[in-house]
């Protein structure tokens, strides 16, 4: 049976400055189910497993031909937030092209609910399958039981046509004995291009002990995170280093610093190596110890979530946040580690309002040094328990999943604040961050007030549209020359107020 694991990529523009992925021929979460089966002594020979990954702006039609040239008798598609309204489309496309060809659907923007998943199947004709959370035994038993002619109904953890109809089968238990699975690099069902620049992500732990409701990080796991075993790490770098991989590893894992001899191992093991990396990591969970070993990582991007310091928000969020270990870490880490350190923000959390939104900005820009931020748009993912509750939050959506408003935070709200993240992100883009963290440290200005002020200056000469923009829409062009006279004027005492004059401040949220 040949199968072809077929992902629909897409250009990387975001706010965190990343190169285009496009490294590997195959993301890490498809390459891994292709691993284990072709791993089962039973059912690896018995398939013909082969991938391909068509970039975004092909359109479904060509997405659809790619994959049907290769003859597959299914096709089975790696779901992703990026990539989920164009993966579906290619599936309707390559449905209606050849009906004979079985589609399957995995990864985490597929519901992992068996009814959530069965009405997927009602909206999406042109799926036949979906494989729901960790992929690796239930594609593996799918295969087989096609292969035998067996019955799909026994299937722990998918959901399926039968007849004219849809069902779901069981859901299926986390798998315990995670060292036990393949690499997909060591396996070689991954392949990383010789001296790669772009992305390649690999795994330290499955899970996370947290559970915070905007988020869908292995939602079957129950606040249960497992470790792979380092060695498995280890030959992972070797792999890459074999490869001369020149571009940003990403290490997969939910909060790495939770547990710290595992993290002491893992940036120890990774201080050998010169890759850069990136990491998310707690603010809260370090030590000195903990400090020096991440210290000694050169080239490193890490991400601390703060997302919002709003007491109400971070209870509707079920996080917890202490303002002085927080503070007290970030700082120690700046001054102490050579590492990219970003401190993450979310735009649109339940709980959260303008103003709320506007004093975490000036928690986390008040610190010293000043940390730089990177400011996200709520996405509300299908598996989260936001996505899950989304009608009864009062939780409203746009294009990707985007936070259009939620009982706290009116339309009108949200897009006030939204221009002053964007004033953020663009002056991150457009690397003027420097001129705006000297401002804040030699002028007694608040920074969500000096955003307030560029934000406004920017919509007065019309760099912002009056709708609601993403925070990660591309600057316009030509726009560092007016972000610098923006902080400039912001340098400047103020003139005397003339009442005809039309100043920015009026324009705020307008
Ligand atoms: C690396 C990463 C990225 C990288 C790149 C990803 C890539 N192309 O490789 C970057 C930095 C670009 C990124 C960006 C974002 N990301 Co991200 N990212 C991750 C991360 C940390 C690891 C992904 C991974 O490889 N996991 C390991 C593999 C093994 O797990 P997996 O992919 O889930 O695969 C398993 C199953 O899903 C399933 N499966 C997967 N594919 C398939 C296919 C088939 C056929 C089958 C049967 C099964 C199957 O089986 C696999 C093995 O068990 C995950 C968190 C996580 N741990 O998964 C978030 C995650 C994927 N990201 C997420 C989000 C929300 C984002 C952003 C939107 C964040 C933001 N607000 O900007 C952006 C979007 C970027 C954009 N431009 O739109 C969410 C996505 C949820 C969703 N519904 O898709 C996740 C799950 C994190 C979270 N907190 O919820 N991300
Ligand atoms: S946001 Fe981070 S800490 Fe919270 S549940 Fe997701 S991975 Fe865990």
């Amino acid at each position: 049976m040949r199968v072809l694991f077929g992902y629909v990529d897409f250009p990387v523009e975001n706010t965190m400055n990343l190169p285009v992925i496009g490294t590997a021929d195959l993301p890490l979460g498809p390459g891994c189910v292709k691993a284990y089966a072709a791993a089962d002594r039973g059912l690896g020979p018995r398939l013909a497993m082969d991938c391909l990954t068509v970039p975004h702006a092909s359109g479904p039609d060509e997405v659809a031909k790619a994959m049907l040239a290769r003859s597959p008798d299914a096709v089975a598609f790696g779901c992703y937030v990026w990539n989920a309204d164009e993966t579906l489309a290619a599936c309707r496309r390559l449905k209606r092209l050849a009906p004979g060809v079985k589609v399957v659907v995995g990864g985490p923007e597929v519901p992992c609910d068996g009814e959530p998943a069965r009405r997927y199947l009602k909206l999406h004709p042109g799926v036949d399958v979906v494989v729901r959370g960790e992929g690796e035994e239930t594609f593996g038993e799918l295969a087989r039981a096609w292969l035998d002619g067996g019955d799909l109904g026994s299937v722990r953890g998918i959901a399926y046509r039968r007849g004219g109809r849809v069902a779901s089968t069981e859901p299926r238990p986390p798998i315990e004995d995670i060292g036990r699975l393949p690499s997909p690099y060591l396996t070689g069902d991954i392949h990383v291009g010789p001296r790669a620049t772009g992305i390649v992500v690999v795994e330290t732990s499955r899970g996370c002990p947290y559970a915070c409701a905007y988020c869908a990080f292995y939602p079957q796991r129950e606040r249960k995170r497992t470790a792979f075993p380092v060695e498995r790490l280890r030959r992972e770098l070797d792999y890459l280093k074999r490869r001369d991989f020149a571009g940003r590893l990403y290490i997969a894992d939910s909060a790495l610093n939770v547990d710290r001899a595992h993290a002491v191992e893992v940036f120890t093991l990774l201080s050998g190596y010169d890759f850069h990396t990136i990491f998310d990591l707690k603010a809260e969970l370090w030590d000195d110890a903990l400090i020096a070993a991440f210290s000694r990582l050169r080239r490193n991007y890490s991400s601390l979530g703060i997302q919002t310091t709003n007491p109400r928000a971070i209870k509707e969020i079920r996080r917890s946040f202490d303002p002085d270990r927080s503070a007290a870490n970030i700082q120690k880490l700046l001054r102490r580690s050579p590492a990219d350190l970003r401190v993450d923000l979310i735009l649109g959390l339940p709980g959260d309002d303008r103003e709320g939104f506007e004093r975490s900005l000036d928690w986390a820009l008040g610190l010293r040094p000043i940390p730089t931020l990177t400011i996200f748009d709520l996405v509300v993912l299908p598996n989260s328990r936001l996505g899950r509750e989304a009608a009864a939050l009062g939780v409203k959506t746009g294009e990707r999943g985007i936070l259009t408003s939620n009982a706290t935070f009116c339309e009108a709200e949200l897009l006030r604040a939204s221009r002053l993240a964007l004033a953020y992100n663009w002056m991150l883009e457009e690397r003027v961050l420097d001129e705006f963290k000297r401002l804040l440290e030699t002028r007694p200005i608040r920074p969500s007030e000096a955003l307030a002020s560029v934000a406004a200056d920017l919509a007065r000469l019309r760099l912002v549209p009056r709708s609601r923009l993403w925070l990660d829409a591309r600057p316009p062009k030509g726009l560092r020359e007016v972000l610098l006279r923006c902080l400039d004027a912001l340098r400047r005492p103020k003139p005397r107020p003339d009442p005809k004059a039309r100043g920015p401040r009026a324009e705020r949220g307008s």
